[in-house]
C-alpha cells in the first residue's frame, strides 16, 4: 500500500488539484478502515500547513500513519490466534 500511496494519491484527488479537501478524503475511509467519526480529526492531524487541504508529503504521512495501525492490528489478532492454539493444543494434550 505504502509503495502505492501515489497511485492512491491521484484517485482522490479527483479535481486533479494535486491536494486532497476533506471531501475527497472521506473515500480513505473504505481504503484505511477508519470511522467517520474520525474522519475529520484525522484530517486535521495530517493537515500540518492548516490550509485545509492535504498535499502529496501530507497525505504519504497519513498513509503510513494508516499502515502502521493495520500492521499494530496484524500482530494484535496474529497473537491472539497463537494464544487460542497454544490454549486448544493443551487442551488435546490433557485429555490424551
Ligand atoms: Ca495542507
Amino acid at each position: 500500500m505504502y509503495r502505492h500511496s501515489h497511485h492512491v494519491f491521484e484517485l482522490l484527488d479527483m479535481d486533479g488539484g494535486h491536494t486532497i479537501g476533506l471531501g475527497e478524503f472521506k473515500a480513505t475511509r473504505f481504503l484505511f478502515n477508519i470511522k467517520e467519526e474520525d474522519l475529520s480529526r484525522i484530517f486535521k492531524d495530517f493537515d500540518i500547513s492548516g490550509d485545509e487541504q492535504l498535499n502529496y508529503k501530507e497525505f504519504k504521512m497519513f498513509t503510513i500513519f494508516c499502515i502502521d495501525r493495520q500492521q499494530k492490528k496484524q500482530k494484535e489478532k496474529l497473537r491472539k490466534q497463537t494464544l487460542a492454539i497454544k490454549s486448544a493444543t493443551n487442551v488435546g494434550a490433557t485429555v490424551v
